[in-house]
């Protein structure tokens, strides 16, 4: 037990497929053999963790009998009490199922799409209630390789049209959940619908609902499309979407890898952790995997690593808005104008006056912003130097 021994407090959430991914991969069998999510609640909560979080086949196989169905969920229910977690998260698998290979809620066929919007209903049902408040939504299958079918226009109509169903089914139980759009630039599809943050925070707006729908960024997905994941953040947040967030690594350019959080791109977990602290009072989901060489051992040391190294950041981040040289620096990246107060408010007369007036460009080409120094200083800070 030390600084960095989580607890409950720290809200932080594994998905029963992050833990439970057995190691299968493209091209091998699993490493590992399946756990029991009753299992996983137990050695989560011994971990320190706050909730668990689940798609509806990760708890229910798809097809069970209603009676087998409530069985598997009052138990669940037993051993969430017994062990003290939670569930603030829940969502539906509309990728597993081959009757989903050309997408769900965005099939030419208008059939899937019907059984897409059914399986999220019950995977919503089942959500609520085990007391989840966000519900997501990644796109799985919803892309393509090949756009001959001519269906791009549509894929989106029929996304947004099966969206705005689901909010009024979801408002007409009177269920308190807002749901989270998670993007994802391909894997499992070549290109998929709505591939970053930026493409669904504009998706958003088009909904008829679109006080209800946010995001649930993924530090991996932003990554893969080469893309950062802390600016990707920032946006959610400005756009007051940030509704829930996937944390993870990732190489740039690699196949989605759903590294342990911190284990690459350890300055940019950093800011991420930076930006959370500030800004997201939600859970901190983990969805990430062990290696494929680990066992079962391995598994909960995944699981404890992401933990520790999200509250070693946060603990850095403290240190950092702390760090009196740091500060300093930072505060005088930023100038005043001292003719002029920001923000400019429009008037005709303002623009006038602004279009005629002279600045003195030189010293503002030449001056240095301190960057490179307040770069450093994180890195010192960040192994330990500060
Ligand atoms: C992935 C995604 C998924 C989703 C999960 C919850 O790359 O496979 O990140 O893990 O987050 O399906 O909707
Ligand atoms: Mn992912
Ligand atoms: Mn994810």
């Amino acid at each position: 037990m030390d600084a960095f021994t989580p607890t409950p407090t720290d809200r932080f959430t594994f998905g029963l497929w992050t833990v439970g991914n057995p190691g299968r991969d493209p091209f091998g069998e699993p490493t590992r053999a399946p756990l029991d999510p009753t299992y996983t609640v137990a050695k989560l909560a011994e971990l320190g963790a706050y909730g668990v979080n689940l798609h509806d086949h990760d708890l229910v196989p798809d097809g069970t009998p209603a009676a087998e169905r409530d069985r598997i969920v009052g138990r669940f229910q037993r051993a969430l009490h017994d062990h003290g977690l939670v569930v603030p998260m829940a969502t539906t698998n509309l990728f597993t199922d081959p009757v989903f290979k050309d997408g769900a809620f965005t099939s030419a066929d208008a059939r899937v799409r019907h059984y897409a919007l059914q399986k999220t209903m019950r995977a919503l049902d089942l959500g609520i209630e085990l007391g989840a408040h966000t519900f997501v939504f990644w796109g799985g299958r919803e892309g393509a390789e090949v756009d001959a079918g001519g269906k791009l226009l549509d894929a989106l109509r029929w996304y947004r049209d099966a969206l705005d169903y689901l909010c009024e089914y979801a408002l007409d139980q009177g269920y308190e959940v807002r749901f989270a759009l998670e993007p994802k630039p391909n894997e499992p599809r070549g290109h998929a619908f709505l591939p970053t943050v930026g493409s669904a925070l504009g998706f958003i707006a088009t909904l008829a609902h679109p006080e209800m729908v946010g995001l649930n960024p993924e530090f991996a997905h932003e990554t893969m499309a080469g893309l950062s994941f802390p600016h990707a953040l920032a946006a959610a947040i400005d756009a007051g979407k940030l509704f829930h967030v996937d944390l993870n690594d990732q190489v740039m350019s690699r196949f989605d890898q759903d590294l342990r959080f911190g284990a690459e791109n350890l300055k940019s977990a950093f800011f991420t952790v930076m930006l959370l602290e500030e800004h997201y009072d939600g859970p901190r989901h983990f969805d990430a995997h062990a290696l494929r060489t680990e066992d079962e051992e391995g598994v909960w040391a995944f699981a404890l690593g992401c933990m520790r190294t999200y509250k070693l950041l946060a603990a850095k981040a403290a240190r950092f808005s702390a760090d009196e040289e740091i500060q300093a620096l930072q505060g005088a990246y930023r100038v005043d104008d001292p003719e002029a107060a920001w923000p400019p408010r429009y008037a005709a007369s303002h623009a006038e006056a602004l279009k005629g007036r002279s600045f003195d460009l030189p010293p503002l080409r030449e001056r240095g912003p301190g960057l490179e120094r307040l770069d450093q200083l994180t890195v010192e800070l960040l192994l330990g130097e500060r």
